[in-house]
């Protein structure tokens, strides 16, 4: 309830050495932690020497951040095949915990922590929430769910490096978690995006949101637009940022936006940040979109070299408005298995909700794609919610409506889609990471 602009806005930072450090002093500290892990994994982990061997790679070749190119990449297949616990580099009893996702064929992706790491990871995200403007006095709620998934525990950690309080909630039951806030006087929370925007219409809804603290919201664990985040900050009169992160590499408080949402800057002296071109993995020029592809420099309990994240960004390197040298990832379109291809024509949800949030409150953000193939042809069909002001029983207001959506789509996506308006609250919502497409063409 008290969004800070940016004219007011005072930068604190968590580590001001490190977050501003100069790009020569900090590929000299990638390159002393480089050499160290690659030596590390050749002599600990079998699957690592056998990558290398088999490009006839030494540890004596990687002398610097500059030979990363010479190292083998690391697929979610590798992990797969070595799970549960064949990548660890160290024995068993040093991991502290494990962590995990939930991909879509079933099999579990595992990650293993030890107590470093998890000390690692809980200053990262601490780093974010400094970045958000919170400090030891601040309470945390965390609606992100607690579990395999990093999320609550993520959140959890970051609160307690920095000394604040954290208000493990958990993810679900949105009734007791408006009254949670209000009551124990939260000032941020964090949970997924899409569920930030559940929550704000039912706080605007339950007409409590003049009486909530909350000044900042951390969201993250999947894509989103720009608009969005102005709409979660429009309705709870809050500073909203955007923090990512993957289990494997560790989980949120791999890269966080600051207030200049100029790209979320990346932990570069823990998590090396290259983004390639995805047809022949060739480094893309700084603001060319390619496959994000982080090698852990501190890791311990499973290190990974060159892991391929399968998400889509591009990176600036050049000094952010907020004094941070880290370098910025762009906000994701989505990961390359979130790209539908339509006749031709490759589409991202994330385009669809800049679309919908761009006509000015007739439709809500709340949306499911349906890809169907008749006939041999792609057909897609846009389902949106029209909002209870714009909602009619009037057939021609509302065919006027869908006319409009279609046009605004077929304009942004660059293909023609059918649109099936549905009435206020009808999409189902989500409470952890939202499913956005459903394809239907078992291709
Ligand atoms: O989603 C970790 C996380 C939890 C991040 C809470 C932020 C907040 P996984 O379940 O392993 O970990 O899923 C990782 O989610 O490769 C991206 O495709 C996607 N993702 C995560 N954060 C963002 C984001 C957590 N800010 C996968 N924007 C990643 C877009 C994101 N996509």
């Amino acid at each position: 309830m008290a969004k800070v602009l940016l004219e007011d806005w005072k930068e604190q930072y968590r580590d001001e050495k490190i977050e501003c450090m100069g790009r020569d002093e900090m590929a000299a500290l990638q390159s002393e932690k480089l050499v160290k892990q690659v030596k590390n994994v050749y002599e600990n982990v079998p699957f690592y020497r056998k990558k290398m061997e088999d490009l006839g790679v030494e540890p004596g070749d990687i002398k610097g951040i500059e030979d990363i190119h010479k190292l083998p990449f690391t697929t979610k297949e590798d992990l797969r095949d070595n799970y549960p616990f064949g990548l660890l580099a160290v024995p068993k009893e040093k991991i502290a915990r494990v962590q995990g996702t939930s991909g879509t064929t079933g099999k579990l992706t595992l990650a293993a922590y030890t107590e470093k790491d998890v000390d690692t990871w809980g200053e990262c995200v601490a780093r974010g929430l400094v970045m958000a403007g919170l400090t030891s006095a601040d309470r945390i709620h965390v609606c992100y769910g607690y579990g395999l998934f990093t999320g609550g525990m993520g959140l959890d950690l970051g609160a307690r490096a920095l000394g604040a309080m954290a208000i493990p909630m958990s993810s679900g039951n949105t009734k007791r978690q408006l009254m949670c806030m209000e009551d124990f006087g939260a000032t941020a929370f964090g949970c997924t995006p899409s569920y930030a925007m559940y929550l704000a219409e039912a706080a605007k809804e339950a007409g409590i949101v003049d009486r909530l603290q909350i000044k900042a919201s951390i969201n993250g664990a999947e894509p989103w637009t720009d608009e969005m985040r102005l709409k979660i900050e429009e309705i709870f009169n809050i500073n909203t940022f955007d923090i990512y992160g993957l289990c494997e590499i560790t989980g949120p408080g791999v890269a966080m936006d600051c207030i200049h949402h100029k790209g979320l800057h990346v932990y570069e002296d823990h998590f090396y940040p290259e983004v390639l071109n995805p047809a022949d993995q060739s480094p893309c020029a700084d603001g060319e979109t390619g496959e994000l592809v982080f090698t852990t420099l501190s890791k311990e309990g499973m290190p990974l070299l060159r892991y391929r994240t399968k998400d889509l960004t591009s990176i600036y390197r050049d000094r952010c408005e907020c004094g941070r040298t880290l370098p910025r990832i762009q906000k994701f379109t989505g990961r390359t298995d979130d790209m539908k291809v339509i006749r031709g024509v490759n589409v991202f949800p994330t385009q669809v909700e800049s679309a919908l949030l761009s006509m000015g409150g007739q439709v809500a953000p709340h949306y499911l794609l349906i890809v169907d193939r008749e006939n041999n042809l792609d057909v897609l069909t846009v389902m949106v919610e029209v909002t209870e002001e714009y909602f009619s029983d009037e057939i021609r207001k509302m065919e006027a409506l869908k006319e409009r959506v279609g046009a605004v789509l077929k304009q942004a996506l660059g293909v023609s889609v059918r649109v099936k308006l549905v009435e206020p609250k009808t999409i189902q919502r989500s409470e952890g990471k939202a499913k956005r497409v459903i394809d239907n063409r078992n291709l």
